[in-house]
């Protein structure tokens, strides 16, 4: 299931709206085939594994790192495939919730006569495909946010001036986690303070990211970089609002939301955005933006870059909360992994949900 993994993380950049998926097939510790599912429309990955097997597979074991499907979507079911060739044992790391398959993949298997067995390195292969697995799971694509900040918790100076923060090493790993996102999630006030890209930069294919804007009065400036450049924006404002006609001439997708006193209703955009296959998106905005998220319950991951500075007092920090009124109110959240880059530390947290 590790190598079923591995070959699964190929498909990182290039599955959605798809999950990425891999395949070993073997016999006994003999591996006879292996496969993963490249982009959506192709070969599954248990189908790629067993072309890749020259000779018969027949009473041999398929590691999966989801259930195989039981459904004709863009490419026929898998289970039959796997039926077909024998396989006498299905070994898979977590059941897959699409409605289209839910269950029904290892039932048919079992109900013809294959041993199948579920949850071998379930954690590692949840991590791979949040954002599929929680869309399908709840209506809403899985949401990182990403901020880097000072060792005094600061993501900018009081100026706003925040260029640059975090170091070249950091930089290049935020791009491999914006190359893994279906959205790039940022607010008018980065747009117009910044004037941002957000593009994936990293080597090899990669689909790149659609880049969302929460720009409740369609104040998107037409000539923006985000419009410049082959990959899709979507700007997402007021429905009570005219969209500027500027704005769709410069290409920009427009998409009326409801827009309360906090501006773009943001479960609301959330939910559009899962409706349009979008797995996971990645946050990166002003503390307006991120804390409006947090405080909605919005976000399952935070992205932290912290650099060895200290930026003074007056700038913002990542989340903007206003000040609370007793310890009884922090935010708790868990710290998953931290790793060094260069002089910066990554911490990875998600919400504590215990508290
Ligand atoms: C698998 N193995 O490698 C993948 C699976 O439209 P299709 O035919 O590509 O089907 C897409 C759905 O199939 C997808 O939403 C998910 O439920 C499942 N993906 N299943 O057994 C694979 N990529
Ligand atoms: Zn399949």
């Amino acid at each position: 299931m590790a190598e079923a993994l591995r070959l699964a993380r190929k498909g990182l950049y290039t599955t959605d709206p798809n999950p990425r998926v891999g395949c070993v097939i073997a016999d006994g510790a003999q591996v006879s085939g292996r496969g993963w599912h490249q982009r959506a429309g192709g070969p599954h990955a248990e189908i790629a594994a067993l072309r890749d097997a020259n000779h018969s597979v027949r009473g041999q074991t398929a590691y999966v790192t989801l259930e195989p499907c039981s459904h004709h979507g863009r490419t026929p079911p898998c289970v039959g495939a796997l039926l077909e060739a024998g396989i006498a044992r299905v070994v898979v790391a977590v059941p897959d919730p699409n409605p289209a398959v839910a269950g029904e993949g290892l039932g048919q298997l079992r109900e013809s006569g294959v041993d199948v067995q579920t949850g071998l390195m379930a954690n590692e292969a949840e991590a791979l495909n949040c954002g599929f697995l929680t869309r399908m799971r709840t209506g809403r694509p899985w949401v990182r946010v990403k901020s880097a900040i000072s060792l005094d918790g600061r993501t900018a100076l009081r100026s706003g001036e925040s260029q640059w923060i975090s170091g070249e090493a950091s930089r290049r790993d935020v791009q491999h986690w914006r190359a893994r996102s279906s959205v790039i999630l940022t607010g008018i006030g980065t747009v117009l303070a910044d004037d941002p890209s957000l593009l994936a930069r990293v080597e090899g294919p990669v689909s790149q990211p659609l880049r969302v804007v929460a720009d409740s009065r369609w104040r998107t400036p037409p000539t923006s970089r985000l419009l410049d450049d082959p990959a899709q924006t979507l700007v997402a404002g007021d429905r009570e609002l005219p969209v500027p006609a500027a704005l769709k001439a410069a290409g920009a997708a427009c998409l009326p939301v409801t827009v309360g006193a906090g501006g773009v209703d943001l479960a609301e955009l959330l939910e559009a955005l899962a409706q349009r296959e979008i797995n996971e998106v990645q946050v990166e905005a002003g503390a307006q933006l991120c804390g409006s998220l947090l405080a909605a319950g919005l976000v399952d991951e935070i992205l932290i870059y912290q650099a060895p500075m200290l930026l003074g007092d007056g700038g913002p920090g990542p989340f903007a909360m206003g000040p609370l009124e007793s310890m009884a109110e922090r935010t708790h959240l868990k710290v998953l992994e931290t790793t060094h880059f260069g002089d910066d530390l990554r911490i990875r947290l998600i919400p504590d949900t215990r508290h």
